[in-house]
């Protein structure tokens, strides 16, 4: 069982999306990871979304992909989950092709679109925490904790800085 899906449309889009596996991993979340193309294998993408996710009880799906990035559309077609899109480099577009077409959904198929590359990775991974934690005071409370320690490392970067200067 797992709460989070990270479904990638190739597998040349693992050296970037192992980051979002890292940070889940850090919040004690172990991600069903599938590479799964909106493209190349739509039929398994709408069955693993209508039939293997909820066998294994996600409750957030995030899909990343390349070029024209339609896998988290495709993906938010066929669940009520939230869906969280990370749009990638690649091409010769520099993943501007990927980002809008993450991004542009029509009214009723959102998809919470983060940014181009390794930080929307990163940043995918910590608002499924985010919405998990609605109903998971821990897991709030871990997010939180992420928070003030983010702060106190800016803090004594400050500091040290002023010490040199
Ligand atoms: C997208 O096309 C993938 O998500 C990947 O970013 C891009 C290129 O795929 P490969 O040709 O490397 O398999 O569907």
């Amino acid at each position: 069982m797992t709460r989070v899906a990270i479904l990638m449309g190739s597998d040349s889009d693992k050296p970037i999306m192992d980051a979002a596996v890292e940070v889940l991993k850090e919040f004690g979340i172990d991600p069903d990871v599938r590479i799964l193309s909106a493209h190349r294998t739509p039929d398994m993408v709408q069955k693993y979304i209508t039939q293997e996710a909820p066998q294994k009880g996600v409750r957030v799906f995030i899909a990343a992909a390349g070029m024209a990035a339609h896998l988290a559309g495709a993906v938010a077609a066929h669940t009520h989950l939230p869906v969280i899109g990370v749009p990638l480099e690649g091409s010769a577009l520099q993943g501007m092709d990927s980002l809008l077409s993450t991004v542009q959904m029509p009214p009723g198929v959102p998809v919470a679109t983060v940014a181009i590359g390794k930080a929307g990775a990163k940043n995918a991974a910590y608002l499924a925490v985010q919405i998990l934690g609605v109903a998971d005071a821990s897991l709030a409370d871990k997010f939180m904790e992420f928070k003030k320690t983010m702060a106190e490392t800016v803090l004594k970067k400050d500091k040290s800085y002023g010490q040199c200067h």
